[in-house]
């Protein structure tokens, strides 16, 4: 067999964590006396919902403390850092399973969304639930006699709630019933992606890390939120974008922002930049579950150039961003400016 590339390297050693995570909860369950079904069902659920994404988020926890240390890490601290990383990717499960019920999505990572799936329907709403149970003890039984343990708990807690209130403004914002543009700007838009996607898909990863690092500094966890905010931001606009513009069988899901009448970046720069003849049809055609709306909409995001308007912004942010990291003073035992252009580099010009 031909040698596995680095990153291959690192997303098998990173994967094969699953499993043990797995048994570990499995094993949890059946202590409690519960009948098989309920075994299967659960161990469905973490398989379905899990592991099935790019998992950037959870290996950035394993790369950020690898950085933060300067060396390879021993295998205990690989085993936690990664325990670390998989919580991350539960609590994404968390939030994906309950965004595509709200959503009304139909796949996900290329599969069915897990509520769509014969059989599970709203049960999905408790497997939800149970995929952030899962977290919370997976923590207790690994962390719960470090002296950041506590750290852990706030930092996810704080993170979950965060996440919540963005998605809160993300729906109230979309109403089904009440499409009115005038309730869209680019600012809300920005609170929105900052709350819905940023601190939980980047400042979560690196601040988990920076505990395991033993980083007790505030200022250096400012410093780090200073950067990965806006990351995530770029992130979100990028996600915005691929809703209309990737290709389905790439992002492994099919976008609904058009139809769900969404405050996403497509919309709001069409706003600023179309005639009054453009704006009368996206009043008519935009957050209508109909596809021949959706088209209406689609020609105008091309007639007003939204894919170039989206280059010169992935253009700017790319320099804006790159100036953050320039710009952070690195002492010892405190942040490296390698863990965000490790960020940076993963996310640039992405298609996926
Ligand atoms: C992404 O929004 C935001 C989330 C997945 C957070 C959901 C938060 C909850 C509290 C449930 P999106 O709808 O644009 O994501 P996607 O395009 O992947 O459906
Ligand atoms: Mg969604
Ligand atoms: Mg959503
Ligand atoms: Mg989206």
């Amino acid at each position: 067999m031909a040698a596995l590339t680095n990153g291959q390297d690192r997303r098998a050693r990173f994967t094969a964590v699953f499993p043990k995570l797995q048994k570990e909860l499995i094993e949890f369950v059946i202590a409690q006396g519960f009948p098989q079904e309920a075994l299967s069902w659960f161990q469905r659920n973490l398989e379905y919902n899990a592991p099935g994404g790019k998992l950037n988020r959870g290996m950035s926890v394993v790369d950020t403390l690898e950085i933060l240390r300067g060396e390879p890490l021993s295998e205990e601290e690989y085993f936690k850092s990664a325990l670390l990383g998989w919580c991350v990717e539960l609590l994404q499960a968390f939030f994906l399973v309950s965004d595509d019920i709200m959503d009304t999505s139909i796949t996900r990572r290329g599969q069915p969304c897990w509520y769509r799936v014969e059989g599970v329907g709203m049960i999905a709403i408790n497997d939800a639930f149970m995929l952030e149970g899962a977290i919370y003890h997976l923590l207790k039984s690994h962390f719960r006699k470090d002296s950041y343990y506590v750290d852990l708990l706030d930092l996810f807690h704080e993170t979950t709630f965060q996440t919540e209130l963005g998605q809160l403004i993300d729906l109230i914002t979309a109403p089904e019933d009440h499409i009115d543009l005038d309730r869209f700007s680019l600012r809300k838009h920005q609170l929105i992606v900052i709350y819905k996607t940023a601190y939980y898909s980047f400042y979560l990863p690196v601040a988990l890390a920076m505990y395991m690092a033993g980083i007790q500094d505030q200022a250096a966890f400012k410093q780090a939120q200073d950067i990965l905010i806006p990351l995530g931001e770029y992130f979100q606009v990028q996600d915005d974008y691929l809703d209309c513009y990737g290709a389905p069988e790439f992002i492994g899901k099919i976008g609904t922002d058009i139809l769900d009448n969404k405050c996403s970046w497509n919309v709001n720069v069409a706003l600023a930049a179309c005639t009054p003849e453009q704006r009368r049809v996206l009043d008519e055609t935009y957050g209508r579950k109909d596809s021949i709306c959706e088209a209406k909409v689609k020609e105008i995001f091309l007639a007003v150039d939204i894919p170039g308007k989206y280059a010169a912004y992935e253009q700017q942010s790319y320099e804006k961003i790159n100036g953050l990291i320039d710009g952070i003073a690195e002492t010892p035992g405190g942040l490296k400016r390698d863990v965000f252009r490790a960020f940076l580099s993963k996310i640039y010009k992405r298609t996926k």
